[in-house]
């Protein structure tokens, strides 16, 4: 394939996004993870499918970045969830000095890539990869937005019974609790849901939106959400390799925008070949744009956490 994107973590997210990618045929795809085998031998089955789903792209698994040299994008899904015992401050420092560890790897081996981000907590893990890399600030973006996004469009389509494809979502804001589904830019066939459901209803799909990743949690109990967080990097991904120009709520170094500043949160922006090529500035009433202040608060929070933790 003439594109590459390395994976970095081999393990649910990751490998699914590296079966996403080459079964869509976007590129050549090196799956890369810190345990002996794991990426090796994910890739090899993965590459022994591609007869049967008929696709060209090579995946290749490696523990070394040296594989990873020259990718247009890198994917970076690496991290460790929180174990019995752990304090989120463990977490926050582990999965923090992992993210270090990455992104200067694949900052040496690919200082031209574009970082698409999905380790959690994922708006503080843009700051650690930015600060990092080095990259400007179009390079590094996150991914939640899509996955709430698709989150809230499937509830939208099992309230009303319609298909997915009809539907469109917006949900701004950091990839926690205090995110911002925006019911008056959601819509059905161009129709905002605001006049297809009572409040209460859009309420109770809000509220479940907003805590989509713990209802999986639940019900897997060993792992979380992967096979839609994995679908959401894909499509970001895609829109950069094709210059699609996609419109899509992604965390983006804010400057100004929104009113705030020198913070990764998650608006619409325009993706393509250059990476977010546009921040898009909507219109929000006073309600939303206070429930965006709250958000960036919290994930201004983890921010100070971090340089604590530094
Ligand atoms: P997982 O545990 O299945 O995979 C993580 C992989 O990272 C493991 O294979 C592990 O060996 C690898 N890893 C750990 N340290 C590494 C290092 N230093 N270098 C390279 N690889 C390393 O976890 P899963 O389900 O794939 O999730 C990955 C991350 O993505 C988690 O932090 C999770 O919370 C996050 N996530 C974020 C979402 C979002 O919306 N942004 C959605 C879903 C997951
Ligand atoms: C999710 O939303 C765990 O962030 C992950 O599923």
């Amino acid at each position: 394939m003439e594109k590459k994107v390395t994976v970095i973590g081999a393990g649910n997210v990751g490998a699914t996004a590296a079966q996403r990618l080459a079964e869509k045929e976007l590129c050549d795809v090196v799956l890369i993870d810190v345990v002996d085998g794991l990426p090796q031998g994910k890739a090899l089955d993965l590459a022994e499918a591609a007869p049967i789903e008929t696709h060209d792209a090579r995946v290749t698994g490696s523990n070394s970045y040296e594989a990873s040299a020259g990718s247009d994008i890198i994917i970076i899904t690496a991290g460790i969830p929180r174990k019995p015992g752990m304090s989120r401050d463990d977490l926050l420092k582990t999965n923090m000095n992992i993210m270090k560890a990455v992104t200067s790897q694949v900052a040496k081996y690919s200082p031209d890539a574009i970082l698409i981000i999905v380790s959690n907590p994922l708006d503080a893990m843009c700051h650690v990869a930015y600060d990092t890399s080095g990259f400007p600030k179009h390079r590094v973006m996150g991914m939640a937005g899509v996955l709430d996004s698709a989150r809230f469009r499937a509830f939208i389509a099992m309230e009303l019974n319609v298909s997915v494809e009809s539907t469109h979502a917006f949900v701004l804001g950091g990839h926690g609790d205090t995110m911002v589904p925006l019911p008056r830019y959601s819509s059905v066939a161009g129709i905002p849901i605001t006049e297809l459901m009572s409040k209460d209803r859009i309420d109770a799909l809000v509220a479940r939106t907003r805590s989509g990743g713990a209802e999986i949690v639940n019900l897997l109990k060993t792992g979380s959400a992967f096979y839609a967080p994995a679908s959401a990097a894909v499509e970001m991904a895609e829109s950069i390799l094709k210059d699609k120009k996609k419109i899509l709520p992604c965390a983006a170094y804010l400057d100004g925008e929104y009113g705030i500043h020198n913070l990764f949160i998650g608006v619409p922006v325009k993706l393509g070949s250059k990476g977010i090529e546009e921040i898009i500035q909507i219109k929000l009433t006073d309600a939303e744009q206070a429930a965006l202040n709250k958000s960036a608060d919290a994930v201004k929070d983890l921010v100070s956490e971090l340089k604590r933790l530094s």
